[in-house]
């Protein structure tokens, strides 16, 4: 289980403390892999928040390492340290609820399906990230041809070990939740999605920015054109 906690601060406390006690409470073979890369000039606290829950607890790793891409490259660090079988990513901001990473796990096993991601049918982030949301994905439908799959970029994210290594991940930002897709696809894997529930952010605004949806836009022609030639 992957925990992106980058930014997070001690309100990551709030994700990590509920996850651990879950996965305790499991009786399954677990480890918890919580993910705080940082950028030299830009000071984050979250590193030795989640260095000082790890330290009394065996199943519990850290990986604080110098940043050098955005969320896909953090997800791609956190993947490349588990070492279960099967991997979920979460997000540390508590916008989706904690019991959805065990309940992802269990629906994969169950399913044997090789990729699963949320999809969120309530969202309270507000209408300005739901806009936002809607719009990329009827584009990305569009551009892409992935009709049945809504909401590219809910999480959780679970992947088999299997499809992890076939996949073959490469984004370093946000497109890092398109290009699981995409490849699963190109691949024939079997992809299904959770139904899930998103709260706001209460710690901070939005990162969507202007600048991030220009981001998305570009990567998605480039892939759309890498895709034709
Ligand atoms: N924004 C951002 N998030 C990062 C980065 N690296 C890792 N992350 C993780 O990515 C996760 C998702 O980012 P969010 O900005 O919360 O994404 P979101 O919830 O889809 O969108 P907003 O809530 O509208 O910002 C966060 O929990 C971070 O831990 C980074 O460089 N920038
Ligand atoms: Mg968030």
């Amino acid at each position: 289980m992957i925990v992106l906690c980058y930014q997070a601060g001690e309100a990551v406390h709030r994700v990590i403390g509920p996850l651990y006690e879950q996965l305790e409470a499991a009786d399954i073979a677990y480890e918890l892999v919580l993910v705080a890369n940082q950028w030299p000039d830009r000071p984050d606290p979250t590193g030795q928040v989640i260095e000082e829950f790890a330290i009394h607890r065996d199943t519990v790793r850290t990986v604080l390492g110098e940043k050098q891409g955005a969320m896909g490259w953090d997800m791609r660090s956190g993947l490349a340290a588990a070492r279960g079988d099967y991997m979920v990513v979460m997000d540390g901001d508590a916008q989706n609820p904690v019991e959805d990473v065990l309940k992802m796990y269990r629906r994969m096993r169950e399913t044997g399906v090789d990729v699963m991601k949320g999809r969120r049918i309530a969202r309270f982030d507000g209408p300005y990230r739901r806009a936002i949301s809607v719009v990329y994905n009827l584009t990305f439908i569009l551009l892409f041809r992935t009709r049945g799959i809504w909401d590219v970029n809910g999480k959780p994210k679970g992947l088999t070990r299997a499809a992890y290594e076939a996949l073959d991940l490469e984004s370093d930002d946000w497109f890092i939740d398109a290009e699981i897709l995409l490849s699963a696809r190109r691949r024939g894997l079997a992809v299904a999605e959770l139904p899930v529930v998103f709260h706001p952010n209460d710690e901070r605004a939005s990162f969507v920015r202007p600048a991030a949806i220009l981001e998305f836009l570009r990567n998605m022609a480039r892939q759309r054109f890498r895709r034709r030639s």
